[in-house]
């Protein structure tokens, strides 16, 4: 039983992971609703304002009389409140399944066990919990908006064997393959933001763009509490919209924004960050911005790649444990992910 219902779910997990990078502020989920051992229709949610997962997997159901007596799989509780689209707790119980199986519980407020409830109080059987942590994982963005009110912060350098993320100059290409960069550039199309100090702007003069990958754009953000940046720097061309955080001014200029943040504080800003609906960043450096962030606690997830390189002498890479026995291959390269608080 419990077999099954955890091959289910990890189907939810597969259909949710479609809408990585579309969907957000909201969360990925996925929907599956079998009956008599068959799937007869499945559904995720596809795009931010668009139907939920719930409706999709409904919808997907050629004779929606056979829902009746079903059990539906969903990696997150239906919600029960008005929003961009009706209550799918209320669409559910319209079609009678006889169970809803469920890994997380919705932490937004307005949801928070009140679909379950909803569901239960139409006597449907509701299971929670199936692969809990591997739901948490899925939607971890969502979970540290809900619960911080703060983005989803995640870290990514690359080192030298030898421990060196730059020479000595500052200049850090290129240290991880063609693979990883590539991979980086998938990152970038999955995060709805994108975050490094003005040292990087200035030193490596970086576009900060999706080109290797096909996928959308994050905005922006520079942390130049002095207004040190390059007026010709790549980071201010271009139409993207991009935040410039600085303790002088606010001011605004086509699709540049410049807020000001006096005292320039992290905290601050991110929370700000949250406010504007960014709410995942991938922060690419440099040294000093990543140490700032490692030493407020106030990052998510590392993922750090390590070459088979060496600078012999250069810029030490920030400080953070990391087991060696636990990577992915990418070619001559090995990533290493980091959870904070795991
Ligand atoms: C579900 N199924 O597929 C999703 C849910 O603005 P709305 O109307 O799209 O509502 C967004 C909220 O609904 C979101 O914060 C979360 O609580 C829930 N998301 N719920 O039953 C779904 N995406
Ligand atoms: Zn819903």
């Amino acid at each position: 039983m419990i077999k099954k219902h955890k091959k289910y779910i990890q189907r939810t997990f597969f259909l949710a992971k479609k809408g990585l990078g579309k969907v957000f502020p909201n969360p990925l989920v996925g929907c599956v609703i079998v009956k008599n051992n068959k799937i007869i229709g499945e559904g995720y949610h596809k795009k931010y304002g668009d139907n939920h997962a719930e409706v999709n997997a409904i919808n997907s159901v050629k004779d929606k009389k056979q829902i009746n007596g079903s059990s539906v799989y969903i990696n997150l509780e239906p919600c029960s409140h008005y929003g961009k689209t009706p209550p799918c707790a209320d669409r559910l119980i319209m079609h009678k399944p006889k169970e809803v199986i469920i890994s997380n519980i919705d932490l937004n407020p307005k949801v928070n066990g009140k679909g379950i409830k909803k569901l239960m109080a139409k006597n449907i059987k509701v299971i929670e919990g199936v692969e809990e942590n591997a739901g948490k994982i899925i939607n971890k963005r969502f979970f540290v908006n809900q619960k911080n009110k703060l983005p989803y912060i995640i870290l990514k350098w690359a080192q030298t064997q030898d421990g060196f993320i730059a020479r000595q100059n500052g200049e850090s290409k290129w240290i991880s393959n063609l693979f990883s960069r590539k991979l980086v550039h998938k990152w970038r199309s999955e995060e709805k933001g994108i975050l490094v100090g003005v040292n990087t702007a200035n030193i490596d003069n970086p576009k900060l763009n999706v080109r290797h990958w096909a996928g959308k754009n994050p905005v922006r953000i520079i942390l130049d509490p002095h207004n040190k940046l390059i007026k010709n720097q790549k980071v201010l061309k271009g139409n993207l919209s991009t935040l410039i955080y600085n303790i002088k001014h606010n001011k605004k200029t086509k699709n540049k924004y410049f807020v000001k943040t006096n005292p320039f504080n992290l905290f601050k800003i991110f929370s700000d960050l949250y406010k504007r609906g960014i709410t995942s960043v991938l922060v690419e450096g440099g040294l000093s911005t990543i140490n700032h962030i490692l030493s407020n606690n106030l990052w998510n997830e590392a993922r750090v790649f390590i070459s088979e390189k060496k600078f012999t002498r250069g810029i030490k890479a920030p400080k953070l444990k990391i087991n060696k026995n636990k990577y992915i291959t990418i070619k001559d390269d090995k990533l290493y992910i980091i959870r904070n608080g795991s």
